[in-house]
This record gives structure tokens, sequence and C-alpha cells, in this order.
């Protein structure tokens, strides 16, 4: 098998199994693999870390020697990986050593980047805060650690009582927990990585998970060359790698899916082959309000449901769709069949959409009614996209209306519980919630005099000059505003370090402790291995550094009811260990202090997390985390069936415990399908459509300074198609410029790529910051979840040479 397998990652573009580090700086090891057992030599030691990149979540094997890391093997204790990681695994090692880390603070003064102390680093930015704390906002990161987060968490709400901290994955999985939120009134998948093991039809709902979550995907593609038959059915507006590995590709329009999931359900509520018992014992049904929609909407019964569906039939969701009604008789017939297992995934084509919330619960909604779902193999499944989107952002609740334990801002209650469980004065937690991602950027880019009232932002393990939408309107447009004031904490200079007034030098991945959560509630952790560069710190250290500056200035938040530092960490003798003194910040273990501390949050809404050491010793466990009766701690695999998770209540099969109507069960939604936010017109006639690569993470500021990634994939492209190129008179490779309404971006032409869209569609990664496709992605969101849809928007290609005609006759007129 592990040859098989091998060979299926060598055929979609990964490194053979060689786990040497090389990166910029260029050094090199012998090459080791996983199979071969970890060589132990003089002075070469080896420790457990989750991999730096994607929600998968596998581990890696980190070798170190004379204080570098040397190697990287799979990790063969691991459940997730078994041994195997993907290209971008096998070289995480190199993103330590890009040549131009950043090692000291840096302060603009008159326009130029000049080197500082950190005590006056963090005196600048505390006085800052003092001077206007409700100006302040704080904007953080999927690829935060849990107790970085926790610790940011804190800091705002509980100490500065703002509410104004918001993620990255507010950009890419907020869609995704408000149609969990809407469906089970609980946040996270109930089925885990071991359905991809179980199912019969596997159906990517507009996702890649060959080049994004590839390690993941081998699990079931492994599973044929073992001759097992699971048939993969790949939904999208582009082909992909996954679509070369489908059985059946269903290319549907831009929010397609709303009229697919429709159209399943019209067909098996027609056909009276839905699950009735399912549906009777467990579900309600649920629509939005008429007036005033919100993310809770209306009972509706049965019948109502069955009106409202009617319309949606084959013939009317092939013409929404484009999939032709067969098609969409083929899934129905599929669902109806509870013989066999059915697991949906999906990741940034159904989040990042104006619909998000709805085509979530849809998907949700098809699994329910047609009873796919509380089996293993049968599940309907979100996939994360950062390491610790999970762990960090929805566990520990680092979104502007939330509070660690799934409490939210808004509600007395929740706010009496944070405070004292942090031992806060009363009243500390603002009940108003703060600007998530999109407001806050709009809110600092705006001038003072205009309303714009964030003066000083502070950016952590997020690259946001790179990654929001529409960068002119919301990033650019920062540039000559004296007043504002933006904190960068990074590793490398960034398309976001450029607009910096401060840079902070960071420690990166096993420079320091950490702790992420995977896409199936795995909770991660690893010891730091290696010092950062230079002056380079820990981010948790950062804020806490920050919190007691302001302490030291008389800040009332940063004391707790006792008078104490918030942060306070005391030695066995009751002593106070002064973590905020860099010096001193590994006397102890900050990071089990503050995890311990939040995991105490964990049990209100049954995520029961262990002790911290249990990660220590474990490959990650995946919650709600139980203790047994012999002191041992068992993990859930399957949330709210009775077989596996422990919370149902005796007796029951299936319960929703956190049931927003209360009673048990979960909510199948209807939503009417809406056409997407911009369209193609007779001006910008293409779709544009944006995402990643396998070998790039992001915005490239890691992957591209490893060499073997770099080279692999060098440079950003515009995938088109032949006919269109033809008609324009595009050459391959030829440079042609991407104009929409909010900017341009120029990109040589990929015909025949890796990804190949239909007529009318271009697609752009957004990974190289020489060519940032962003200027012309579109902020228009979700409602539900504010999260902006970077998968469509209205643009035009245009030859460079007519581009600098039209630019010269726009000058001129
Ligand atoms: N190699 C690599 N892996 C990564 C990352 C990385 O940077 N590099 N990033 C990680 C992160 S944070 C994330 S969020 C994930 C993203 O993982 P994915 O979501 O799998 O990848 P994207 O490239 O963002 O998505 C592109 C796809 O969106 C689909 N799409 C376009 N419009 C629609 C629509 O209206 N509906 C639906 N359903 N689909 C549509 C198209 O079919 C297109 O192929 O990847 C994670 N893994
Ligand atoms: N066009 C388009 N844009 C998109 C998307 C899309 O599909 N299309 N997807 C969106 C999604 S889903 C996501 S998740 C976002 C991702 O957007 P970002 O989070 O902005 O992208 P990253 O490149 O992951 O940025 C992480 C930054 O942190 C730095 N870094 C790494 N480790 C550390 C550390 O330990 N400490 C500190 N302080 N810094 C560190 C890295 O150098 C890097 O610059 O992009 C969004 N933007
Ligand atoms: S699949 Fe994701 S977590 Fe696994 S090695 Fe690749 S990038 Fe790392
Ligand atoms: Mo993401």
């Amino acid at each position: 098998m592990d040859a098989k397998r091998r060979s299926f990652l060598k055929s979609t573009a990964m490194a053979a199994a060689c786990s040497m580090v090389t990166s910029e700086a260029g050094f090199s090891l012998p090459v080791l693999s996983a199979d071969d057992g970890l060589p132990d030599g003089d002075g070469l030691t080896w420790n457990k870390a989750p991999c730096r990149f994607c929600g998968t979540g596998c581990h890696v094997q980190v070798g170190v020697e004379d204080g570098r890391v040397v190697a990287i093997a799979g990790d063969k204790a691991a459940d997730v990986n078994k041994g195997l990681l993907c290209v971008k695994g096998y070289h995480v090692g190199g993103i330590l050593y890009g040549k131009d880390r950043l090692t000291k603070p840096l302060l603009r003064k008159d326009g130029k980047l000049t080197e500082i102390e950190w005590d006056d680093a963090i005196d600048i930015v505390a006085k800052r805060i003092m001077d206007a704390p409700d100006k302040f906002a704080f904007y953080g990161s999927g690829q935060w650690t849990i107790p970085e987060g926790f610790a940011a968490q804190k800091f705002m709400k509980g100490g500065l009582g703002n509410n104004h901290i918001d993620p990255n994955a507010r950009l890419c999985m907020a869609s995704a927990v408000t149609g969990f939120l809407a469906t089970y009134g609980v946040d996270e998948p109930a089925g885990c990585y071991a359905d991809l093991d179980e199912c019969d039809v596997l159906i990517t709902w507009g996702n890649n998970p060959a080049e994004m979550h590839p390690v993941l995907f081998s699990r079931v593609t492994d599973r044929r060359s073992r001759g097992e038959t699971v048939r993969i059915i790949d939904i999208g507006t582009r082909r992909t790698r996954t679509t070369d590995a489908a059985n059946d590709y269903l290319e549907m329009q831009p929010h397609g899916d709303v009229a697919i999931s429709l159209g399943i359900m019209h067909l098996l509520i027609q056909n009276e082959n839905y699950d009735k018992s399912f549906v009777e014992n467990f579900c309600n049904f649920r629509g939005a309000e008429a007036d005033t929609p919100t993310l809770q909407g209306e009972a509706i019964s049965e019948e109502d449901f069955r009106k409202r569906i009617a319309k949606y039939t084959p013939e009317h969701v092939e013409e929404l769709s484009g999939v032709p009604a067969d098609k969409i008789r083929m899934l129905a017939e599929l669902f109806a069949n509870r013989e066999i297992r059915i697991t949906s995934l999906w990741c940034m084509g159904m989040n990042q959409h104006t619909m998000g919330t709805a085509i979530n619960s849809l998907v949700h909604g098809v699994h329910l009614l047609s009873g796919h779902f509380g089996r293993p193999g049968d599940a309907p499944t979100s996939l994360t996209g950062q390491p610790s989107a999970c762990g960090t952002v929805r566990e520990v609740g680092t979104l502007a209306h939330a509070l660690p334990g799934g409490r939210v801002v808004a509600k007395p209650e929740h706010r009496a519980q944070c405070e004292e469980m942090w031992n806060v004065r009363e009243g500390s937690i603002n009940p108003e919630p703060g600007y998530h991602t999109v407001k806050m950027f709009e809110q600092f880019t705006k001038p003072t005099s205009e309303g714009g009232d964030i003066n000083t932002l502070f950016v952590q393990v997020t690259n946001p000059g790179q990654t929001l939408p529409n960068l002119n309107a919301l990033f650019n447009s920062k540039d000559g505003l004296e007043d504002k004031f933006l904190i960068v904490s990074e590793v490398y200079p960034t398309a976001t370090t450029r607009l910096a007034d401060l840079i902070l030098p960071a420690a990166l991945w096993v420079e320091k402790n950490g702790m992420f959560g995977n896409s199936e509630r795995r909770t991660q952790q690893w010891f730091k291995m290696v010092d950062p560069p230079g002056e380079a710190r820990d981010d948790c250290w950062m804020t806490i550094a920050i919190a007691h500056r302001l302490f030291e200035l008389g800040h009332e938040g940063m004391k707790n009811k006792d008078g104490e530092f918030i942060f306070a960490v005391k030695d066995e003798n009751g002593k106070e260990i002064p973590v905020w003194e860099f010096e001193h910040y590994y006397d102890t273990n900050v990071d089990k202090h503050l995890f311990e501390e939040y995991r105490a949050f964990t049990t209100m809404k049954h995520k029961n997390l262990a002790p911290y050491d249990e990660y220590v010793a474990a490959r990650g466990l995946r919650w709600p985390v139980v203790e047994q009766s012999d002191g041992s701690w068992r993990e859930t695999k399957f949330r709210f069936a009775a077989f596996d998770d422990p919370f149902v209540a005796e007796g029951q099969e299936f319960e929703f415990y956190h049931s927003s109507s209360n009673d048990g069960r979960a909510q199948i939604w209807f939503h009417e399908y809406a056409p997407p936010p911009e369209m193609p017109d007779d001006e910008y006639p293409f779709w544009l459509c944006t995402g990643r690569v396998l070998e790039h993470w992001h915005t490239g500021t890691m992957t591209r300074r490893v060499s073997q990634l770099s080279r692999a994939m060098p440079t950003s492209y515009v995938e088109m198609h032949a006919e269109d190129a033809q008609a324009a008179n595009i050459r391959q490779g030829e440079t042609v410029v991407i104009e929409s309404r909010r900017g341009v971006c120029e990109l040589p032409v990929w015909i025949d790529g890796r990804g190949r869209p239909p007529r009318g569609t271009i697609f752009v990664p957004f990974f190289d910051e020489t060519k940032l496709i962003n200027n012309c992605t579109l902020e228009a969101h979700d409602p539900f979840s504010k999260q902006p849809d970077y998968k469509k928007c209205a643009v035009r290609v245009v030859k460079k040479s007519t581009a600098k005609a039209n630019a010269t006759e726009m000058v001129h007129s």
C-alpha cells in the first residue's frame, strides 16, 4: 500500500518521500525517509510537531542538530497521516531559514524603518493603546497557536473591554461556523477523517483536496489501490487535480451549489424516499423569516417545506446551475439509497460565498433529510483550511462577537460567566460585538475625520496586505494617513509590513511552544525545539508584555479582582514569575498555564479538552475528550451518535444536545436560490475565481523561500480556456492584464494548465506578492458570517498593449 500511495502522491505533483531540509540558506543533510526509521546520531534529536501548514494536521518528526532543524520526516505514530506528508510538509523545516528573517523590532521614522529595542517597541504599543483604548483593534489568525489566541482574547475582552478582535479565519471558516450553528446549534463537524475510510461515495462540493488537503485525499484514493470501490463525485466551477481522480465531474455555474442541494432535497421529498424515521425523530424544518432574517430562522412545517422546495425541479436546477437534470437525479438517487455511505467534503467554494451560511446549512440538510448522517462514512464534513482555525478561532472564540467556551458577548449571563472564570471585575466585558474583519479594515483605512474610529491596528500571524479582498479600498488606502498606526508581528518582510509603522520580529513554529486544533476536532501540542533568530520572540509573549506595560501604566483592566496582573503566572511557592520579561518567559511553560485556564471553559459546550500533559503524550486527541473511571482519557470520533458520543443521553440513538430549538433536534433548512453579487456583463465578461496551488502556503511568504517549492511553482498565472484565449488572440505564456471595477493585476496566461476553467471563467492563485489578484476581488459578504466572496466577481482580460493604450486614453480624456 505504501508504494501505491507514494506513486499516487508523485502523480499529484508531490515530492518523493524525502526529508532533507533545504532553504534559501541552502544546507542539507542526507535524505531520510519515514520508512527507514529515524537515525539517532550524535547530537541529532527527534521530536514531534504538527505540520505548520494546512488544516489536515499531519504530524512530522523534526530532526534537530546544533540548534537547527536539519531534517523532517513523516510521523508514523500519527493517526492523521501515518508517516506520510505532502510536498509542503516534507519541506516545512526550510521555512525557518529564509535569508531575510526579521530579527529586530523596526520603527518607521521619517518614512524609513529603523531598528529599535524591544522595551521601546512594547512601550510604544502600550502607550498608543493607553491613549485611545477603544480605537485599538487586534487582527489575528487561524495560524495563531491556541495559547496565543487565548491570550489575545483575554487581553482584549477580559482586560481592555474592547471587542475589536477578529481573525483571518473570518475570510475562511466564518460561513462554516454559521452553517453549523444554524443547523446543530453548535460549531464543528460531527464526523472525522475515519469517515474517509468508510464512505462508498465521496462528494467534493467545489473544493480541491488533491492540492489543498493532499494527505487526506490520498486516504481515499489509497482505498482504490487496495481494491476497494469508492466513487468520487467532484462538483466545481473548474477542473482540478481532484477532478482527475473523480468518477464524475459536475461542472456548475458559481452559486450552482445552492440550486443543486435544493434539487436533491426536492427529489427526495417528491419521490418520498427521504429518511422519514430519522427526520421524524431527530429533525425540524426551518426557514428564514420574511422581514428580518436571523441565524436562528423560524420553524416551518414539513408541508411548508414541501411547498417551498417544489419549484426546484431537476430542469429548473439545470437552468440555475448548468448541471444537467439527469445528474441531479443521479445525486438524489444516491442519497435515497441507505445501503451506501456518503461523505461530503467542502471548503472555500461554499464558505467564500454571499450565501455561505445558506449553502452550508443546505448541504447539512441534504444529509439529514436523507439520513446519511451519524454512521461511520456517512457525514457532511466541512474541512478547515488553516492549521488552527478550529482550535484557536472557533474553539477559543477569537471572533468579534464571541467568548471562550461557545459564549457570546451579547448575552449578560455569558459575560458574567467569563468574568468570573477570569476573576475580572463585573462589567469588564463589553456587550457590544466588535468589528468583523472587513469592517475593521474599513474603519482603520478611513480617515479619522470621516469616522474611521480605529487608529491603531495590531496584526499577528496573517498578511492582510495581500489577502484582504479589494486591497485598494481595504488596505492600500492606509498609505499617507498620518494618525493611523499599523503594528505587524511577522517573520519575513511582506505586503503588509510594507505599510507597517512598527514591525515586531516573531518566533516561528518550532522556535516556540505551541498547540493547534485541526479539521477533525483534534488538539495537538509541540515543544520549542530551536531558538528563534536574532531578537525574534513569541507572539504570545508580545501580548503578555504589552498587557504588563499597560498594567504598569495603571490600566485598571490589566488587574484582576485581587489587584494582580491578569496574566500572572506563579511558581510552586506562589511567587510570580516575570514572564513579561523575555529572559524569563521560558522559566515556566506559559502555554501550559494558559491552556489549563482555557480548558475550564471547554466543558460549557461539550467540547471538553484533556489536561495539557495528555496532549504531550499523544499525536493529538479529538474533543470531547472525557476522563474514564480508570483515569484514562477517551477521545470522540463521531458526535451526536450514541455509539460513540459520551454526551448523548442514555437510551437515545442520536441527540443534538445543543439544538437551537431546545428539543435535541437538528434543523433542515430551506433557502431560496439567489444569484452571485457581481456577474459578468458586456464590460467585464469573465468570471474570476481565485484560490491556491499545492506547493504554496497562502501568500507564499514561507513557501516561496524554500527553493524546492519556489522552483516547482515560481510565479502566479491566470488559467484560461484555450478558446477564450484564441478569441482574444492571446498566446500561451503571454502577460495579460486582469481588470475589475476595483483594480488590476498583470499575469502570464496558462492554457490547459493544472486547473482548467470552462469558457468564460478564469482562475488566479493568490500566493504571489508581485501579482496581487486581490486588487480585483470584491468585499461583498454573507449577511450572517460576514465572510467575503473571493470565488467570483466580474473581470475583463486585456492584452497588455491594449491595456496600456486604454490607460493612456483615460489619462488624456
Ligand atoms: N497547498 C495549499 N493547501 C492549502 C492552503 C494553501 O494555501 N496551499 N490553504 C489552506 C486554507 S486556509 C484553505 S481555506 C483551503 C482552501 O481549499 P479549497 O477550498 O479546496 O481551495 P481553493 O483553491 O480556495 O478553492 C477553489 C475552488 O472553489 C470552487 N468554487 C468557485 N465558485 C464556487 C461556488 O460558487 N460554489 C462552490 N461550492 N465552489 C466554488 C472552484 O471549483 C475552485 O476550484 O486550503 C488549505 N490548504
Ligand atoms: N484572493 C483570495 N484571497 C484570499 C483567499 C482566497 O481564496 N482568494 N482565501 C482567504 C483565506 S481562506 C485565508 S485563510 C486567508 C489567509 O491569509 P493570511 O493569513 O493573510 O495569509 P498567510 O500567508 O497565511 O499569512 C500568515 C503570515 O504570518 C506569517 N507568520 C508565519 N508564522 C508566524 C508566526 O509564528 N508569527 C507571526 N507573527 N507571523 C507568522 C507569515 O510569514 C505570513 O505572512 O486568505 C484569504 N484571502
Ligand atoms: S497535507 Fe497539510 S498538514 Fe499534511 S503535510 Fe501537507 S500541508 Fe502539512
Ligand atoms: Mo483559509
